[in-house]
């Protein structure tokens, strides 16, 4: 029997900070589960973080960690590629590329780019303006079927789509056009201080998030300081952002349904309901910290994989940029 070919996935995520429960569980726990199935292509972002000024020692520390992290959250590099995105050139060269496919007004409607510069208003630059076709490039490059990402990036893969879709159509099929894929649960964790707005890892106030690798004492505190409401009922209703939210991650890391929570904390209190969270948390994290020692112990596999991994990325990447560049009628070099 002939094998059939397996989807491509692709996804990427910035090492802007630290990575959050809201990566994690928007994103990250999604993508392990996902690399038995599909053919599967991981990458952390770089070059889309430079769209927000880093510093150069932290930025480098940052990008380590984030590949140790995600190795220790269960990317395997032998199922999957894991690379870093500035290691494949091709991004950039078919960003650019891209940017001459994709309109001012398309961009300015972008939310996250409406965000960001009113948070960074003293750097509005082009490369936070054409965030956008960079991602489209990334997806693009591996033909990618399905890009798994947590709801607030819906806005960029149909963007994504709208330009495959044109320069599909301006020349010939050259791009698979990607569908997304959003996790029912987990899809938007809330921030612990304002439940009305994502969970960021770039939120000044880290009340407001849970880093993958805060100590169980912080983790703790950080759910005893969560804003809630005057209720004190736990139940997954409207207007309830702080509680739902939290019903939200607990369900995510313990497996319980809606109406198991509630039926849990019958009767009981917020501050029962915020300690069960919070040590749910700190059990579901405590395997993936261990490992996490581990690999940022060990900065030789760390680099041998990422290598690896570029060299493997780029093999594919290279292909598709190659057909694009002679399909609009660029000059073989
Ligand atoms: P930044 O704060 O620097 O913009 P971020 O925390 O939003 O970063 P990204 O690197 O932009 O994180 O996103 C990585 C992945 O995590 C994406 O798939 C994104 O959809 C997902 N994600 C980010 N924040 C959340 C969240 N609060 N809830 C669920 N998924 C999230
Ligand atoms: N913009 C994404 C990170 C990202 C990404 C991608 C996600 C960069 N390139 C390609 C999926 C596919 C974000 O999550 N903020």
């Amino acid at each position: 029997m002939e094998e059939q070919r397996k989807q491509v996935i692709f996804s990427a995520i910035q090492p802007s900070g630290t990575i959050t429960l809201g990566n994690y569980l928007g994103a990250l726990k999604n993508w392990v589960a996902l690399q038995d199935e599909y053919d599967c292509i991981f990458s952390l972002a770089d070059l889309h973080t430079i769209t927000v000024r880093q510093d150069p020692a932290k930025f480098r520390k940052n990008a380590l960690e984030a590949y140790a992290l995600l190795l220790a959250c269960g990317i395997d590099p032998q199922k999957s590629i894991f690379f870093i995105q500035s290691h494949v050139s091709a991004h950039a060269e078919l960003a650019w590329v891209l940017n001459c496919y994709t309109q001012f007004g398309e961009l300015s409607r972008m939310t996250q780019f409406k965000d960001k510069s009113a948070k960074h208003a003293d750097n509005i630059n082009a490369g936070l303006f054409a965030y956008p076709s960079l991602m489209a490039a990334d997806i693009l490059l591996y033909q990618a079927d399905l890009v798994p990402v947590g709801a607030d990036q819906k806005q960029h893969l149909e963007l994504t789509r709208d330009i495959a879709e044109r320069f599909n159509a301006a020349y010939s099929p050259t791009f698979t056009v990607p569908d997304g894929y959003i996790p029912k649960q987990g899809a938007r964790v809330m921030s612990l201080q304002d439940p009305t707005s994502k969970m960021s890892k770039s939120d000044e106030n880290a009340n407001g998030f849970i880093a993958m690798l805060d100590s169980p004492d912080v983790i703790m505190k950080k759910f005893k300081r969560a804003v809630t409401d005057s209720d004190a009922c736990v139940r997954y209703a409207e207007g309830k952002d702080g509680v739902n939210n939290l019903m939200g991650i607990y369900a995510c890391v313990t497996g319980k349904t809606m109406d198991e929570i509630e039926r849990e904390f019958e009767g009981r209190g917020y501050g029962d309901f915020k300690t069960a969270v919070g040590e749910a948390v700190v059990d579901h994290l405590r395997p993936i910290q261990e490992r996490f020692s581990q690999y940022i112990a060990d900065k030789a596999y760390l680099e041998s994989c990422y290598r690896d991994g570029a060299a493997r990325a780029s093999r594919i990447a290279n292909r598709t940029l190659s057909k694009v560049m002679k399909k609009i009628g660029f000059l073989p070099d």
